[in-house]
C-alpha cells in the first residue's frame, strides 16, 4: 500500500489551478464567491501557489538534514522580501496558467499582483540585500535560513500633505499574511533582566523576565529548482507564567498590560537607517532575535547530531551587520551554562562559526549600547562580553607588548564615551571573517574603521561585492526587456547572469536597439501613468527619465541633484527659445521621523517641483516630481523606466549601494561618483558607457584635510551663487522666505560636510553630456545595452556564490 505521505504536488494545468483557487477561496478564505472581494481571491490564489511549493520545500528540508551538510544561518533584524506573488509564479514556472485559470474565473491576474501588501520588514540597502541573497541561496540549492523578526508594523508609510512628509503606521497583516505558516509549536523563552547567582564553579542567571518567541516561517522558492528555503520570523507572545501570577492575585489589568508590554518586542521595526538612538526597546528586539534564533539552531542541530561536538563543522552563523551581535555571547551563554562547555572550548567553537559583514563606515551608525544598560537587560550577557574583552586583550598584550594605547582603542568597553560597548569590535574579535560590500569600501574598513584589527588578524577581513537578485529585478519587475533578452539570447540569463554579454554581439543591429528602445517606452508609459493616477501630474515619456530614489540622507546628496534642477530651470528662464532636451526629474524615498535636514529636503524637492511644474515658461521642458511611500513594489516599477540612474553620495561614503545595480541592468546609464560599487561598475561597462564626475576619496580626503572652504565656490561661482541664493532668500518658498536658510548656511558658512559645493560644477557639466547624448537615441541606446550586457558579475548569483565558498565553507545539496 503507498504511504499517504507519498504526496506529490497537485497539479498544474489551467483547470486544476482553478479548482484550487475555488477551493481555497471557500475552505481557507471561507468566502462565497458572490461577496469575494479583491483581497479574498488573492489571498485563495496565494494559497493555491502556496501548495504547490510546499511539497519541494518539505523534500528541500529533508535532503538538508539526511544529507548532513553544514548549513549557514543568516541573521538579520531586517529582510525586505518585497511582494511574493508574481515573483513565486515565475519561479515555479506557472504565470501564465494562473493568468488564463483567473481570467477564465473573470479576475485579472495583474490586479491580485497589485493588490498584495508590500511588507516593508527593513529600512533599505541592507534589508533588501538580504532578501536578494534568499533568493540566490535557494535558487543555488544552498543550505541556509534566514532568521529576522515578525514586525507587526513595517517601515512607515510615507504620504506627503503641504509638501512635507507624514508618517502614519504601516498595518501590513491588515489583512492576514496568506504566505506564511505559523508555528504554534516551535516557541522559544527568551529572558531580560534578572540577576546572575554564582554556585560554585555554576553561573545561573535567575530571576528573569520571560516573554516567548514564536516562529512563523515563510517558504522561500528557488528560481527553476525544487530547491527551496526557509525565512523564520520571530513574533512575541507573552509568556502565561507571568501573566497568571497577576492575573491570579486578581490584578486583571496589570495581567493584561504585562501582556501588552511583552509583545512591544515585535511590534514595530525602528525606522531610522542613520543614526544609532541607543533606545532600550531596540536592545531588546535585537536579543530578541538572537536568543530565539541560536536556541532554535542549537535546537536544530541537536535533533540530528544528538550531540554538539560536531557543531562548529556543521554551522555557519552570518550576522548581517552588529545588529545580531549578540549572538556571540549568546552562544558561548549557552554553550557554557546549558550545555557544560569550558569557556576555552565555547571560544573555539564560536570563533569557528560566526562571520561579520560591515554595511557603512559612517560613525554615526555604528551601535555601542550603555554597559549600565546592557547590565541591567542582559546581566550574564554583559559579564561573557567582559571575559571575551579580557581573553582577547591578553593575546593582544602578548601580540604587541607595550602598546597602552592600541589596548583601549581595541577594548570593546569604550572608556572615553561613559562606558560603552563597541558591538563592530565584539562582531570583529569574534569573527573568523568581516567583509566590506564593496572593493572600496572593504579597502577603506581596513585603513579606517578596522585599522588595527586588520594589523593583528589581516587574514580575517575580505571583500564580497553587493549583487541584486536577477528574477526579481529583471525577470519581474522588467517583462517587456525580459522579453526582447529571452527571443535574443534564451531564457537562461535568469540563473546564469553572465550570458547577457551575448547581448554586446548586437550593438550595431538597429533592429534590436529599437526592440530595446520599444520595451524602455513601454516601462515609461506605465510609470507616466502611476503618476498621472496617484499625483496628478502629467508628464511625457519621450523625456528624458532622470531618476533618483534611496533613501533620503544627505551624504547620498539628493540636494546636489536638486541644485542642478534648479540650474537647468535658470538656463531654461534665461534662453526660452533653446533646443532643451526635456527631462523628467523624479525623486522618492523616506527620511528618518526625527532626521530635520533630510525632512527639509524633501520639502525643498516638493516646494520646487510646484513651482517648475507650474511655470508655464517650463513647460515640456522640465519636470519634478516626488513619488510618496518608496518601496520595493515602487522600486519595481520605477527603476525599469528609468534613463538615467542618479548614484552622487559623496566619494567615501555610500558602501556599495544596489540599486545603482538594478537601473544599469534595467538599461538605465548612470550618473555617478567614484564611489561604492559604483567603481566596480564604471570596470566592468567601461568609461565611455557612464557617467562619471566628482572628486574622488582621495580628493574629499584633501579637502577635509586643507581645510575646505565652500564659501569660495559660492563666490568664485556665478551659476552656483544664483542657485544659493534662491535657495536662500525663498524663492522656492515665497510665503516662508527663510524655510531653507538653514540649507543654505549648512552648504555655504557651515562647512557643507558633504562637500556638494566642491563636487557641482563637475555634476553640472556631466548633466550637460548627458543631454548631449540623449539626442542621439541610437547611441543611447547602444550604450545602454552594454551596461545591461555587462551587469553579469553584479547577480547575488555570484556574490552568494563566494560567501558559499569563501567565508561559509557550505556546499549545494542534491535533490
Ligand atoms: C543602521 C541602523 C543604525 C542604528 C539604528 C537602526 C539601523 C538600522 C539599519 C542600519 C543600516 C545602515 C546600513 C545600511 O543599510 N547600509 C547599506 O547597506 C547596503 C547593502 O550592503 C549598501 O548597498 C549601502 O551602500 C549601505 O548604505
Amino acid at each position: 500500500m503507498s504511504s499517504p505521505f507519498n504526496y506529490t504536488s497537485p497539479t498544474v494545468s489551467v483547470e486544476a489551478l482553478k479548482h484550487s483557487i475555488a477551493y481555497k477561496l471557500m475552505f481557507m478564505v471561507g468566502k462565497d464567491p458572490s461577496i469575494a472581494n479583491k483581497h479574498d481571491w488573492l489571498n485563495a490564489t496565494l494559497f493555491a501557489v502556496r501548495d504547490r511549493m510546499v511539497e519541494r520545500w518539505l523534500r528541500s528540508n529533508r535532503a538538508q538534514l539526511s544529507q548532513d551538510v553544514r548549513q549557514v544561518y543568516y541573521l538579520s533584524m531586517e529582510f525586505l522580501i518585497g511582494r511574493t506573488l508574481s515573483n513565486a509564479l515565475l519561479s515555479i514556472g506557472i504565470y501564465e496558467d494562473i493568468e488564463q485559470a483567473l481570467n477564465e474565473m473573470g479576475l485579472e491576474l495583474k490586479d491580485l499582483i497589485e493588490e498584495e501588501n508590500d511588507p516593508g520588514l527593513g529600512n533599505g540597502g541592507l534589508g533588501r540585500l538580504a532578501a536578494c541573497f534568499l533568493d540566490s541561496l535557494a535558487t543555488l540549492a544552498l543550505p541556509g535560513r534566514g532568521y529576522g523578526i515578525r514586525y507587526e508594523y513595517g517601515m512607515f508609510s510615507q504620504k506627503i500633505v503641504d509638501g512635507q512628509q507624514a508618517e502614519s503606521p504601516d498595518n501590513w497583516l491588515d489583512y492576514g499574511n496568506a504566505w506564511e505558516f505559523p508555528r504554534h509549536n516551535t516557541r522559544y523563552k527568551v529572558r531580560f533582566g534578572g540577576r546572575i547567582q554564582h554556585e560554585g564553579a555554576k553561573t545561573r542567571w535567575v530571576e528573569t523576565e520571560e516573554i516567548l518567541a514564536c516562529a512563523y516561517d515563510q517558504v522561500i522558492p528557488g528560481f527553476d529548482t525544487d530547491a527551496t528555503n526557509t525565512l523564520r520570523l520571530w513574533g512575541a507572545q507573552a509568556s502565561n507564567e507571568i501573566n497568571l501570577g497577576k492575573f491570579n492575585q486578581g490584578d486583571y489589568f496589570a495581567a493584561v498590560e504585562d501582556k501588552n508590554h511583552s509583545e512591544n518586542v515585535s511590534r514595530v521595526l525602528y525606522p531610522d537607517d542613520s543614526t544609532y538612538s541607543g533606545r532600550e526597546l531596540r536592545l531588546r528586539q535585537e536579543y530578541f532575535l538572537v536568543s530565539a534564533t541560536v536556541q532554535d539552531i542549537l535546537n536544530r542541530h541537536f535533533l540530528t547530531h544528538q550531540t554538539f561536538d560536531n557543531l562548529a563543522d556543521k554551522i555557519a552563523i552570518h550576522l548581517n551587520d552588529t545588529h545580531p551581535v549578540l549572538s556571540i555571547p549568546e552562544l558561548m551563554r549557552l554553550l557554557i551554562d546549558e550545555h557544560k562547555f569550558s569557556w576555552e572550548a565555547a571560544w573555539k567553537v564560536v570563533t569557528q562559526v560566526f562571520s561579520y559583514t560591515n554595511h557603512t563606515l559612517m560613525t554615526e551608525a555604528l551601535e555601542t549600547w550603555p554597559v549600565d544598560m546592557i547590565g541591567k537587560i542582559l546581566p550574564r550577557h554583559l559579564q561573557i562580553i567582559f571575559e571575551i574583552n579580557d581573553f582577547f586583550l591578553k593575546e593582544v598584550k602578548e601580540k604587541v607588548p607595550d602598546d597602552r594605547e592600541l589596548l583601549a582603542r581595541v577594548s570593546i568597553i569604550d572608556e572615553n564615551h561613559g562606558r560603552k560597548i563597541r558591538m563592530a569590535w565584539l562582531a570583529v574579535i569574534a569573527s573568523h571573517k568581516v567583509n566590506g560590500v564593496s572593493a572600496l569600501h572593504s579597502e577603506l574598513m581596513v585603513q579606517s574603521l578596522f585599522a588595527d584589527f586588520a594589523r593583528l588578524y589581516p587574514e580575517r577581513f575580505c571583500n564580497k561585492t553587493n549583487g541584486v537578485t536577477p528574477r526579481r529585478w529583471l525577470g519581474v519587475a522588467n517583462r517587456p526587456l525580459s522579453k526582447v533578452l529571452d527571443d535574443t539570447i534564451g531564457q537562461t540569463w535568469r540563473t546564469d547572469l553572465e550570458q547577457l554579454s551575448e547581448l554586446k554581439q548586437n550593438k550595431d543591429y538597429p533592429s534590436f536597439l529599437h526592440d530595446l528602445q520599444k520595451a524602455k517606452l513601454e516601462n515609461k508609459r506605465n510609470l507616466a501613468q502611476y503618476v498621472a493616477q496617484h499625483l496628478n501630474i502629467v508628464i511625457n515619456p519621450a523625456s528624458l527619465f532622470d531618476v533618483q530614489i534611496k533613501r533620503i540622507h544627505e551624504y547620498k546628496r539628493q540636494l546636489l541633484n536638486v541644485l542642478h534642477v534648479i540650474t537647468r530651470y535658470n538656463r531654461i528662464l534665461a534662453e526660452p527659445e533653446s533646443d532643451w532636451v526635456p527631462r523628467t526629474v523624479i525623486f522618492a524615498g523616506k527620511a528618518a521621523s526625527a532626521y530635520y535636514t533630510a525632512k527639509q529636503i524633501i520639502r525643498l524637492i516638493n516646494d520646487v517641483a510646484k513651482v517648475i511644474n507650474n511655470d508655464p515658461r517650463a513647460h515640456e521642458k522640465l519636470k519634478v516630481v516626488f513619488i510618496p511611500n518608496y518601496s520595493v513594489s515602487l522600486a519595481q516599477m520605477i527603476i525599469p523606466a528609468a534613463d538615467l540612474s542618479e548614484q552622487i553620495s559623496l566619494a567615501g561614503t555610500e558602501a556599495s549601494g544596489t540599486s545603482n545595480m538594478k537601473f544599469a541592468l534595467n538599461g538605465a546609464l548612470t550618473i555617478g561618483t567614484l564611489d561604492g560599487a559604483n567603481i566596480e561598475m564604471l570596470e566592468h561597462v567601461g568609461e565611455e558607457n557612464i557617467f562619471i564626475f566628482g572628486n574622488t576619496t582621495e580628493q574629499v580626503e584633501e579637502l577635509r584635510r586643507g581645510g575646505y572652504n565652500p564659501r569660495t565656490y559660492y563666490e568664485q561661482d556665478s551659476e552656483l551663487h544664483q542657485v544659493l541664493t534662491q535657495l536662500g532668500t525663498g524663492v522656492f518658498s515665497p510665503e516662508e522666505p527663510k524655510r531653507y536658510s538653514n540649507l543654505f548656511d549648512s552648504l555655504v558658512n557651515l562647512g557643507d560636510h558633504y562637500q556638494l559645493l566642491a563636487d557641482y560644477r563637475s555634476y553640472v557639466d556631466t548633466q550637460d553630456k548627458v543631454d548631449e547624448l540623449y539626442q542621439q537615441p541610437e547611441e543611447w541606446t547602444r550604450r545602454a545595452l552594454l551596461n545591461i550586457a555587462n551587469m553579469g558579475y553584479f547577480s547575488s548569483d555570484r556574490t552568494i556564490q563566494e560567501y558559499a565558498d569563501e567565508i561559509w565553507n557550505i556546499k549545494p545539496v542534491k535533490l
